[in-house]
């Protein structure tokens, strides 16, 4: 890798519709910077897949490759076809906490038990962005959002740990304010097979930050940085002393037959005993 990184290459010429300050700018960059450090040229190897929502607009129509919106918290299920129809592809789906873990939640479980072979970026900035900031099951406890004037009631999701739990190969967590520990996760990610979870907590300056108590993106990538424990730590305290922090790292890594290996050995199978 001699020459030097330019996000424009994997980029059509289109404006960003993202807001200043928005999180979504690194994880598109990092993921970018991610592909171009393995050595693509471009992205003819991908498919990308994404539902609705603000972190759904990462790779379409703005990256250069092929790819497709799908309705909201239903990514999941057409990136399943596409993976059937072109084993040969790489497929990547980027999406929002409310598209991936709110309305396509049972997507989600069944792909890591079926051990779908995706990779799945989800942008958690623990809203429903795109919306107008209205909760979402990644709010965290007592966080203002424009339907929970009072604080949320509710315990958030823990998704990266669900999808460790339902079967994913590969399942971590980073922040925007962890960018070089996302960028080598996402290279790691691509290089491996079956389903793949990548999520990263980020910033919503615009609707979410102020109602919560942020002055602006800036004070919420410090608070990312502060408040993100590793994983190795984490197991080590109590439920009090874990409560408000944001837990990183790697919480599965393991290999087994992906969907498309046991649909094809099912198939092998059938037709030696029909012979
Ligand atoms: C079936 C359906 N229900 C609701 C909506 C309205 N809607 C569009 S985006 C969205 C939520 C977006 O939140 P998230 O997925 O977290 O993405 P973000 O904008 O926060 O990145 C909703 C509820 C829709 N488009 N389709
Ligand atoms: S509304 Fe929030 S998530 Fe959407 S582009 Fe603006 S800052 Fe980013
Ligand atoms: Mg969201």
């Amino acid at each position: 890798m001699t020459e030097t990184f330019s996000i424009r290459k994997y980029l059509r010429d289109l404006k960003l519709p993202f807001c200043p300050g928005c999180g979504i700018f690194t994880i598109m960059n990092t993921f970018l910077r991610a592909v171009h450090e393995l050595g693509y040229e471009d992205l003819s190897e991908f498919v990308f897949c994404s539902g609705i929502g603000c972190s759904s607009w990462i790779c379409s129509p703005y990256f250069k490759a092929d790819s497709i919106h799908t309705p909201h918290g239903r990514s999941i299920p057409v990136a399943t076809g596409m993976k059937l129809f072109h084993p040969d592809r790489d497929v990547v789906i980027f999406g929002g906490d409310g598209d991936i873990v709110g309305i396509g939640l049972s997507h989600f479980i069944h792909a890591a038990r079926r051990n779908l072979d995706a990779l799945v970026i989800m942008v958690n900035n623990m809203v429903y962005g795109m919306t107008g900031g209205q909760v979402a099951p990644t709010t965290p406890f007592k966080t203002k959002t424009t339907t929970t004037p009072y604080g949320s009631f509710e315990q958030p999701l823990d998704a990266t740990r669900l999808a460790a739990a339902a079967g994913a190969c590969y399942s971590t967590r980073w922040t925007t304010a962890h960018p070089k520990e996302l960028k080598e996760s996402i290279k790691k990610a691509i290089q491996m097979k079956g389903f793949r979870f990548i999520e990263v907590v980020s910033q919503c300056p615009t609707a979410y930050a102020r109602r919560a108590g942020f002055k602006n993106a800036g004070e919420m990538l410090k608070w990312f940085k502060e408040n993100a424990t590793p994983i190795q730590q984490a197991e080590k305290m109590n439920e009090k002393e874990i409560e408000g922090k944001i837990v990183i790292g790697e919480f599965a890594e393991r290999r087994r037959p992906t969907i498309v290996e046991n649909i094809y050995a099912v198939i092998r199978e059938a037709q030696m005993n029909d012979r």
